[in-house]
């Protein structure tokens, strides 16, 4: 997999040489190459930006630049060519079309989900936007050798792309077989069937008047696997109702059921509901 990533501030991605994906790029796991949107101009004082067309604050990104970038990226690395597609005899192969993302406070969010899905393609290509963000005909005209997505991070205001894109390259890399050493523990993680973590605990047993749970000292695995499912409905109940309400709970046991019944929600047409007023 090939991530390319384009900023007027190269440097702000330098954590991506550490820690997992850093181990990643260096095993060969993935490609990762961060380019300086400035390289792209043509002025003499390498000009990036202008005032917005209609007035407003602030500055907007202008496209020359981006669709300079936008083009020598897609040209530099030739994608892998789409095997879902049937090239008819002699033509050259389909390529499928990298994928650009831009983070955007007006984006569709960013979710697992969202991470699985783009794991599983071949050339990412992350544009970072600061000031207002990018004229919007870059994003219109880079469609046409890109499946362009806007994509936010959540609710709250950032100063560009940058710290976003971290966070999506964590999120995507770590999913690609052999980034993360031991994939039992993508299995069981917040998010990964739609509910929040269990609360984990290590030595010592007892810690300034706290005991662990007793029945994980127990070495009865059955009862640990119902304890740590019990706590995750009910964190998941406490602190975000709204992925219960999503959760597909058609294949619940009946003691999951149960817990659900006492948290204040009935299995409806395999949605838990909730049946009180709050
Ligand atoms: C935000 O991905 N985001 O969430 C994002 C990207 C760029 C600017 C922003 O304000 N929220």
């Amino acid at each position: 997999m090939r991530f390319d990533v384009v900023s007027i501030f190269p440097e702000y991605l330098a954590p991506l040489e550490l820690s997992l994906i850093g181990k990643a790029r260096t095993d060969g796991l993935l490609e990762l190459a961060v380019h300086d949107l400035r390289s792209y101009t043509q002025d003499r004082h390498r000009t990036v930006d202008d005032t917005p067309y209609g007035g407003g604050a602030g500055m907007v990104m202008k496209p020359e630049p981006w669709a300079q970038a936008l083009e020598d990226i897609a040209a530099a690395a030739p994608p892998a060519p789409d095997k879902a597609a049937a090239p008819s005899p002699g033509a050259a192969p389909a390529r499928k079309k990298p994928t650009l993302i831009v983070p955007s406070p007006a984006g569709e969010v960013f979710t697992q989900q969202l991470a699985y899905e783009l794991a599983g393609e071949d050339h990412l290509v992350f544009a970072c936007g600061r000031y207002e963000g990018i004229d919007e005909r870059v994003l219109e005209w880079a469609a046409e050798q890109y499946t362009v997505r806007s994509v936010s991070l959540g609710d709250y205001v950032l100063n560009g792309g940058e710290v976003a894109v971290l966070a999506m390259v964590e999120a995507i890399g770590r999913l690609i077989p052999g980034v993360v050493g031991n994939p039992e523990s993508l299995v069981e993680e917040s998010h990964s069937d739609g509910l929040l973590e269990y609360p984990v605990y290590t030595k010592p047993s007892s810690w300034r008047d706290r005991d662990v749970p007793e029945v994980l000292l127990s070495g009865n695995h059955g009862k640990i696997a119902k304890f740590r499912r019990e706590h995750q409905l009910r964190r998941t109940a406490a602190r975000r109702p709204d992925l219960l309400d999503k959760l597909d709970v058609s294949n619940f046991s009946k003691t999951e059921r149960n817990v659900l019944w006492e948290l204040g929600y009935a299995v409806v047409d395999g949605r838990a509901v909730r049946r009180t007023g709050k």
